[in-house]
């Protein structure tokens, strides 16, 4: 067993059971040839200034691999040594049909778990997994996940602007485009333009570029700009609004209570993860729709927000949750209590999260919106098989697994940047630094 092992140049220190026992036991498979994992690696490439990893599982059938999102924590060398150092020896050899069972070993391999950077390569893993059994079966994943409950993904877009004209022609394209649903922001998260040359920066205080936000006139501005496009744009269209934590909890519930005159089809992140708590205050005072947890790396910080049912829309980060088979678990749970899914889908999402977004989409009941974003040119070269988009919806690429490749020959035209990122500052007016 070990001789053929060895000349199939497969590890199996770790899963050296008996060969006969596991021919008795494997898996089904209408007559494929059993599998096992010959490799494990990660992807990165920096198209338009944005970082995506990408996980590879390769598999002993030759050209059989799987790709999964790994983007999200911009400490893109602390995966590779993830992947590189702990998860290929681990998984190397191991029968890539077994998903839940790699998700819940891998999980408890160090016996400290979650964490965004275990739960990121995980999540690359967990999806590339679910792209192979795709792949195998012949199927896209969304029938592997029990089949399509609508004919494409509604998506909302992000509407902006530095002053209230700008915002509206943002608005106004995204219509014209077919968006039912879109975000209105004035200016970057919390309008840090508004307040001119913060006091901090003039005392010389904090480094370049620290970003202030004020919270008066935040506040001030958020139902002035509701008021401006529900006006000019009626009733018909959904807005949406990112808090992104950036005021004081007390803050939040007050503009929260403001702005549910305007009918918003959601309201984000009111407060920060640490502040969950003050959701059942906000629940008792207001109808407004909330929606919660792109930063959330553990399942189980949904629980008690659905289960209380004190949010409308669960905003899972596809890898910073660990893939495909927890989102499915937290949506399942959601569906008992009613409470509709919301993926994050930032520009910082790689396609590949994406698409796997996607499929889950396509395939639960309890889908609300999808979060939009457009694919760059250089990005869809990177990414064979992006979804496309058209009158507000999201599209995929119907091809057996989750249907997007990575091109590695295209990815190492975009190296990663070799100075470390670090996202600015947001401070108050006289310096304390605020989340996030
Ligand atoms: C959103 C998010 C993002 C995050 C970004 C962080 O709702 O889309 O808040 O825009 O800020 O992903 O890097
Ligand atoms: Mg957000």
């Amino acid at each position: 067993m070990l001789a053929a092992g060895s000349a199939a140049g497969l590890s199996n220190s770790a899963f050296g059971q008996n060969e006969a026992a596991a021919q008795r036991y494997g898996n089904a498979t209408r007559g494929l040839a059993p599998l096992k994992i010959t490799d494990v690696r990660i992807v990165h490439a920096y198209p338009n200034g944005t970082g995506f990893s990408v996980v590879k599982v390769e598999t002993s059938e030759p050209g059989l691999y799987g790709i999964g999102c790994a983007t999200g924590i911009r400490r893109y060398k602390t995966l590779t040594t993830a992947v590189d150092e702990y998860l290929a020896p681990l998984l190397k050899g191991k029968d890539p049909d077994n998903i839940e069972d790699i998700w819940q070993t891998v999980n408890v391999s160090s016996y400290w778990r979650n964490g965004p950077i275990l739960n990121t390569v995980l999540a690359g893993v967990d999806q590339a997994l679910w792209d192979i059994k795709g792949k195998r079966a012949g199927m896209p994943v969304y029938q592997l996940l029990g089949g399509k409950c609508r004919f494409a993904v509604d998506c909302y877009a992000h509407a902006s602007g530095r002053d209230l004209k700008e915002l509206a022609d943002s608005v106004r394209g995204y219509r014209e485009q077919g968006f039912r649903h879109i975000r209105i922001q004035f200016g970057k998260y919390g309008s840090p333009h508004l307040s001119g040359e913060p006091d901090f920066k003039k005392a010389g205080f904090g480094v370049e570029t620290d970003e202030v936000v004020e919270i008066r006139p935040y506040m001030k501005i958020v139902p002035e700009m509701f008021e401006h496009i529900r006006s000019e744009f009626g009733e018909e269209v959904e807005l949406l609004h990112d808090i992104h934590e950036l005021i004081p909890p007390i803050e939040a519930i007050n503009l929260v209570k403001e702005l549910e005159q305007y009918r918003p089809f959601f309201i984000e992140d009111a407060f920060a993860p640490e502040d969950i708590g003050y959701y059942k205050i906000l629940r008792e005072q207001t109808s407004c729709a909330l929606a919660m947890g792109e930063l959330f790396n553990n399942s189980h910080e949904w629980v008690g927000l659905i289960t209380d049912r004190l949010i409308d829309f669960v905003r899972i980060h596809i890898s910073q949750i660990g893939g495909i088979t927890p989102a499915m678990k937290v949506a399942r749970l959601a569906e008992w209590f009613n409470v509709r899914t919301a993926w994050h889908g930032p520009g910082n999402t790689s396609p590949v999260g994406h698409v796997g977004n996607a499929h889950i989409d396509l395939a639960i009941w309890n889908f609300g919106i999808q979060e939009q974003t457009d694919f760059r040119p250089e990005t869809q070269e990177v990414f064979p098989g992006c979804p496309t988009f058209e009158n507000g919806y999201m599209h995929i690429n119907e091809a057996p697994g989750f249907g997007i490749d990575i091109d590695e020959a295209v990815a190492a035209k975009f190296p990663l940047p070799e100075e470390p990122w670090y996202r600015p500052i947001v401070r108050r007016p006289d310096g304390t630094p605020v989340r996030p």
